[in-house]
């Protein structure tokens, strides 16, 4: 019990950095001796002093960590990056134990701050509060893991699920609180990633104010056949990179901007695209569409959380559906959350393993 009170406080620390530290991880730690907190620390912001480094500088003096115990809520890194090895401040600080929530996912670390700690005579232990630890870098934690970003699947329907009242027509369902919302939501992921349908019917410009990452929001546009055209929003607005994946190797001499990365392939599967987008270092996107798009993320199961606005609209037969295409295999989705946005709801389902 000892261990779960200090690891929530750690926890709490680590949450203090929320949205200021991706792509790199919440990290929070405290130190204890003799059941008395003597120092705490977070990772403030991307690039700046890891969690227990910032806990070992705030002790009062060199001697109180001599002996102490580390709670730490991800397992200390033992590589240099940004900063030097944390676990080789902790073994010189004398600590007597180190606790630790989870196990730090990220190939440069994965069990060698554990191993090291261990082979300097430190007792470890793991997985104190592991679930709550891993729940608070549910992103970092997914893209480490698969090596695929984190996707979330955003889709605004009418009550009886159609996404526009017509094919080609543009049809504006969600309410204002709907419309915050989704910005609101867009500002949690690195890439936005829509389909040439929507880019070429909706014109949209898809920028965001604050985008988590240090590089900004990418924009990213699925055309296949290569349909779009330079005049669209995604290429006269510069203020955000804007990535095409196509089978069309023309689209180079039509889109020809700065801010422009086209992705060339003969064929290009979901799991191929998300690929790329991963190793570009890109851990999460927010994919808002359209019908085809969605069909697609859906039956390759590719999704982490789906969101669904309800708006009070009944568009009838003409409607275009928000998944278009047959559903292979029924998903089996957990509701998480629900939430009325003025005239509108918004659920927020979890696909579960069957
Ligand atoms: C953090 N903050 O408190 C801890 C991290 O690029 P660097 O040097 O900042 O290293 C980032 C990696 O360090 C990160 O992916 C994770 O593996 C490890 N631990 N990172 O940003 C922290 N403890
Ligand atoms: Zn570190």
């Amino acid at each position: 019990m000892r261990h779960e009170k200090y690891m929530r406080l750690a926890i709490e620390q680590a949450l203090k950095g929320q949205g200021e530290t991706y792509t790199n991880p919440l990290v929070g730690a405290v130190i204890v001796k003799d059941n008395v907190v003597l120092g705490k620390g977070y990772h403030t912001h991307y690039g700046a002093a890891h969690a227990e480094v910032e806990a070992i500088d705030s002790l009062t003096s060199l001697e109180e960590s001599i002996q102490a115990t580390l709670y730490v809520t991800l397992e200390p890194c033992a590589h240099t990056g940004k900063t030097p090895p944390c676990v080789e401040r902790i073994i010189a600080g004398g600590f007597k134990q180190v606790v630790i929530g989870q196990r730090d996912p990220n190939p440069l670390v994965a069990g060698r701050g554990v191993a090291l700690l261990q082979a300097a005579g430190i007792e470890v232990i793991e997985n104190i509060l592991r679930d709550e630890a891993y729940r608070i870098n549910l992103i970092y934690n997914h893209f480490h893991e698969t090596k695929l970003p984190y996707v979330t699947l955003k889709y605004t329907s009418s009550l009886d699920g159609k996404i526009a009242a017509k094919r080609g027509v543009r049809t504006n369902l969600s309410g204002s609180e709907t419309w915050q919302d989704v910005q609101i939501e867009r500002e949690k992921y690195q890439a936005i990633l829509v389909g040439s349908e929507t880019a070429l019917v909706d014109n949209p410009s898809l920028t965001v104010r604050n985008p988590q990452g240090k590089q900004g929001l990418t924009r990213i546009i699925i055309d296949r056949s290569g349909r779009l055209t330079g005049k669209l929003m995604l290429f006269t607005d510069t203020s955000q990179p804007t990535w095409v994946f196509t089978e069309n190797s023309n689209l180079k001499q039509r889109l020809t901007h700065q801010h422009v990365r086209l992705f060339f392939a003969e064929l290009w599967t979901i799991e191929q695209i998300l690929m790329v987008i991963a190793k570009e270092g890109i851990q999460s996107v927010f994919v808002e569409g359209g019908a085809k798009i969605l069909h697609a993320f859906i039956n390759g199961g590719y999704y982490q959380q789906l969101l669904s606005y309800v708006t009070p609209h009944l568009l009838g037969s003409e409607g275009v559906d928000a998944i278009g295409g047959a559903i292979v295999q029924q998903p089996n989705l957990k509701l998480i959350s629900m939430e009325q946005l003025g005239t509108d709801f918004k659920l927020q389902w979890l696909p579960q393993e069957k």
